[in-house]
């Protein structure tokens, strides 16, 4: 190699990682700022990008030198190439600058954690977060009790710390504009806790493949005024214990199809099936308009389906997707006008 070999790699380096660290922060990698720690973790990501662009690029450019310049040539098929037996030299630079900059992020990431999970102040509101396949459902500590929901409400720039459980498998809690998630492990409680700071409606996801029905185990936080938030749990604190059915006479059947119940954390059905009259269009389980009226189902085999759902396992549909749980999340009574409403929009067609 000569000098100028050298000055020449060295400037491609430079260039391609200037170009490289621009277009990285360019980027727009998350979704908005939703959270107090947003800005930080999203400090901590841009200094990720400007350190990690430079090696790439460093080792892609002499890799693709090295091709180029010591390539074999015409005549060389059957040279065995130099006797080289490493370079304790080169091996003690390349174990030691990497070590380095591992110690230093791995710092960098430890002071920042500390620092923005310092303990919550006391008085900070609760929420306890229960992941099941495949749902999450929420329980806010109000000073009336718990409330539950399968919808999550927050008010503004207001501290909360979510202890988070699973009743199955491991699932994990992230809400992607707050930047934190955790995982939700059975049988112990990890927590987070954070300060939300904008309005609006934010995707609730897991980030934990817990099984096949992963994909769809997404919901809502929605972070409120103040005003607004103490209109809307005290609305849900009456809502939790009152059973759908008791609060409404006509409506139930579809209102649980569609929009499940969210004060016991019944997911709805329409997020997974088609049903021409409530006008969902799920595809995640079977189409009922269709499948109901091909096997010419009684109410109470649709009841059976829908309390038992493993028993029977739809053909060309896995087990263990439809929650196995409505028996618990729904009353009889419930149960019942969701039954009734489902067989009679089924049959009540041609
Ligand atoms: C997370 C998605 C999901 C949700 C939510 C869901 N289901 Fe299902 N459902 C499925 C899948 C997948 C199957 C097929 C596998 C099986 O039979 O268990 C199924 C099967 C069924 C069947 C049997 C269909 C057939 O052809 O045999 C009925 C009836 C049914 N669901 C009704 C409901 C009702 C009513 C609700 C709401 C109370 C509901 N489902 C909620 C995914 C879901
Ligand atoms: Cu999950």
């Amino acid at each position: 190699m000569t000098a100028k070999n050298w000055i020449v790699l060295l400037a491609i380096i430079v260039v391609a990682s200037v170009i490289g660290i621009v277009f990285m922060l360019a980027l727009s990698w998350f979704p908005e700022q939703g959270s107090n720690v947003a800005p930080e973790i999203d400090t901590f990501w841009d200094v990720l990008v400007i350190v990690s662009v430079p090696i790439f690029v460093a080792v892609t450019t002499v890799m693709l030198f090295s091709i180029w310049r010591w390539r074999q040539r015409p005549g060389e098929e059957d040279l065995d190439g130099p006797p080289i037996h490493g370079s304790t030299k080169l091996e003690v630079i390349w174990t030691i600058i990497p070590t380095i900059i591992i110690a230093a992020l791995t710092t960098y990431a430890a002071i920042l954690l500390v620092d923005i999970q310092a303990a919550p102040a006391k008085g900070t509101r609760v929420v306890n977060v229960n992941g099941v396949q495949f749902a999450w459902d929420f329980e806010t500590q109000t000073a009336d009790g718990p409330v539950k929901t399968a919808k999550l409400y927050l008010p503004i720039n207001e501290p909360v710390k979510f202890n988070v459980r699973s009743k199955d498998v491991i699932h994990d809690f992230w809400v992607p504009a707050f930047r934190l998630k955790v995982d939700a492990v059975p049988g112990i409680t990890t927590s987070y806790n954070l300060t939300p700071t904008k309005l609006g409606t934010f995707d609730v996801v897991c980030a934990e493949l817990c099984g096949l029905g992963h994909a769809y185990m997404r919901q809502t936080v929605t972070v409120l005024t103040a005003e607004r938030y103490a209109t809307m749990m005290a609305k849900l604190t009456k809502a939790s214990g009152t059973p759908v059915a008791a609060a409404g006479g006509d409506g139930i059947g579809e209102q649980l199809f569609v929009a499940g119940n969210p004060a016991t954390g019944a997911t709805a059905c329409g997020a997974c099936h088609t049903l021409a009259a409530a006008g969902t269009t799920g595809v995640t389980g079977p189409n009922l308009d269709k499948e109901l009226k091909a096997d010419n189902a009684s109410a109470a085999d649709i009841m059976e389906m829908i309390v038992d759902p493993n028993k029977e396992i739809a053909k060309g549909y896995s087990k263990g997707i439809m929650p196995a749980n409505y028996a618990t999340t729904m009353t009889k009574a419930e149960l019942d006008a969701l039954t009734k409403y489902i067989y009679e929009s089924v049959q009540g067609k041609g």
